[in-house]
């Protein structure tokens, strides 16, 4: 399957299954194990002043675990022909995006911390940050 066919049907929520115990909980993910990527680089994001937006394009080949590790924030997801919404709330949660899809997120909670598991390493080629040719990649 090529990648620019993926479509919003193709992310899905993931249930990370949390470790309890009465001093708290502990979320592991190792490679091979229960995640289907290799994980190359980790980053979050927080402080995010009230009514700011991030994400805003959509990646070639990268493909991402991205969980509300603190507070909540929604995600759009946009294929080009569809869009789905969602929120994110629980650090047991991830929203696995596959690569090929545009991403906003807003709605950012007070000391929301939007952390991200990805594929590969920064590479500012890998990004779609216009619409228009977002479109275009998709046709
Ligand atoms: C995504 C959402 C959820 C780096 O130098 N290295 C990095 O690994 C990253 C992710 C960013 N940067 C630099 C590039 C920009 O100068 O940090 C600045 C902000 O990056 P960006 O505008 O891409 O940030 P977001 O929050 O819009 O997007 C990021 C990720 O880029 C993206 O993969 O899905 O978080």
């Amino acid at each position: 399957m090529k990648i620019t066919s993926n479509s919003v049907d193709d992310c899905s929520l993931i249930d990370l299954c949390k470790i309890q115990n009465k001093s708290g909980n502990i979320i592991v993910l190792e490679n091979t194990k229960n995640i289907p990527f290799d994980v190359k680089r980790i980053y979050y994001l927080y402080d995010i002043p009230s009514g700011e937006s991030r994400g805003g394009h959509a990646h070639y080949q990268l493909e991402q675990y991205l969980v509300a590790a603190a507070g909540s924030f929604d995600v759009l997801l946009d294929d080009g022909k569809n869009k789905k919404r969602l929120t994110l709330n629980r650090p047991n949660i991830a929203l696995h995006i596959v690569p090929g899809l545009w991403r906003e997120l807003d709605n950012f909670s007070s000391g929301c911390i939007s952390m991200v598991l990805a594929s590969h390493p920064y590479d500012e080629n890998d990004y779609i940050r216009n619409y228009k040719n977002y479109l275009e990649w998709k046709l």
